[in-house]
């Protein structure tokens, strides 16, 4: 794959006077111009309400929205794009299931199992509707790989389990769950239904939902090149038509009488109010973007980066990789420590040379605690970084070392 950095204008940017290395995809990804334009455009030339006018603006810009939602269905291989509902981002698609399905299905005595090692986003609003609705939070440890232990999830899963939500690749490990085979134990075990939460796989491989046997898929814009405030939440049409609204007013309304009110059809019984329409269009730039690369591609590149940084990065005194060391095991995000020094400094020392990485928790505590460590240092890679980055990166935790005198 050909790495075009100059499409990215934020990379010719200088930072404390060095050349920016961004390696903070995991966090958000930076922006081509093809989406910053496409949004641009939009608002210079098609911007109006969706859904209500009769006027060609309002047409103009409701074809827009809602040709992004179809292309977004199409690369993620949804046919029915009246499946796809627009959030606002990965956290927002998790709560509107906890709060739709989540509060009319699970009662108490049921059983919820998560993993050890999910972002908060798909921990706590779990861990919160099992306390409100008294079930039971049942959580799968990892291996020292990093690795799921599977054993565990198969016996986690039993009658009682009514939901199973796991990452499908996360977002400190860098771990990729084998999604197909999980399901596939969830569907032979119990009638649960299954969440998966991508927002670290859609922006880095090909997925395809039709082919996992889940119920829900979530993912984010802003981490695949498109803009932030607009993520998606898949679910089967079947479940979606019985799932009530999860927030009420304008737009997800069929009548609204005095006594009461009748829902609009899917998915828009889902989408309250006006939606982030620049955002559905830049997000469907985005796709054009990736599908022009071909996620295959963008896979590839990713783990000849991240075998190139394993390698270069455990070869330096002091460095210790969290999670597996076999690059087509993880995503493009490799978390380590150098010693004891604090990550935070890490990521200090780094950003005075121009290198911007994530440092802290990675809104994973639970995950921390389980590797008993207070927290860590994240590169993570996208489409527009090179070998010459992960170069930078090693010049930069030597530094860290000579400033801390390791
Ligand atoms: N992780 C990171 O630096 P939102 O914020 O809703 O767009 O995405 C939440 C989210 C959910 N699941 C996973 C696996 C994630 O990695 C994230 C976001 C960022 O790791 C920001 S905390």
């Amino acid at each position: 794959m050909k790495v075009i950095k100059a499409d990215f204008p934020i990379l010719d940017k200088k930072v404390n006077g060095r050349n920016l290395v961004y390696l903070d995809s995991a966090a958000t990804s930076q922006k081509p111009k093809q989406v910053i334009d496409a949004i641009s455009d939009y608002y210079r030339n098609n911007n109006a309400n969706v859904h209500r006018g009769i006027h060609t603006l309002s047409v103009e810009a409701t074809e827009a929205y809602e040709g992004a939602r179809k292309k977004v269905a199409g690369f993620v291989g949804v046919k029915d794009s009246s499946e796809i509902v627009f959030v606002r981002n990965a956290t927002e698609a998790i709560n509107l299931v906890a709060y739709s399905w989540g509060r009319l299905n699970i009662e108490k005595g049921d059983e919820v199992v998560v993993t050890v090692a999910e972002h908060h986003s798909n921990f706590v609003p779990w861990q919160q509707l099992a306390i409100e609705n008294g079930a039971t939070l049942k959580i799968v440890p990892i291996d020292s790989d990093g690795e799921l232990d599977i054993e565990a999830f198969e016996k986690a899963i039993s009658s009682k389990t009514k939901l199973v939500a796991f990452f499908h690749v996360s977002n400190v490990l860098g771990t990729i769950n084998d999604v197909k085979r999980l399901s596939t134990i969830v569907n032979r075990k119990s009638k649960a239904r299954i969440l998966i939460d991508g927002a670290q796989a859609v922006p880095h491989m090909p997925v395809d939902i039709s082919k996992i046997g889940c119920d829900f898929y979530v993912f984010t814009g802003h981490k695949m090149l498109g803009p932030t405030g607009i993520g998606v939440l898949w679910t089967r049409r079947e479940l979606l038509s019985q799932m009530p609204p999860f927030l009420f007013g304008g737009e997800m309304i069929s009548k609204v009488q005095l006594a009461k009110s009748t829902w609009n059809e899917l998915p828009w019984k889902f989408e309250a109010g006006t939606p982030d329409i620049a955002g559905a269009v830049g997000l469907g730039a985005a796709v054009d973007y990736l599908s022009k690369i071909g996620m295959e591609n963008v896979r590839k590149h990713e783990i000849e980066l991240v075998e190139y940084a394993v390698k270069r990065l455990s070869k330096i005194k002091d460095v210790q990789i969290i999670g597996s060391l076999d690059p087509k095991k993880r995503g493009g995000v490799v978390a380590f420590n150098v010693d004891d020094i604090h990550a935070h400094d890490v990521a200090s020392i780094l950003d005075s040379e121009g290198i911007a990485i994530r440092s802290g928790h990675h809104c994973a505590q639970p995950l921390m605690e389980y590797l008993g460590i207070k927290s860590a240092a994240r590169a993570s890679f996208y489409i527009y970084n090179d070998k010459s980055d992960v170069d930078k990166l090693v010049e930069g935790i030597e530094k860290v070392r000579k400033v801390f005198k390791r």
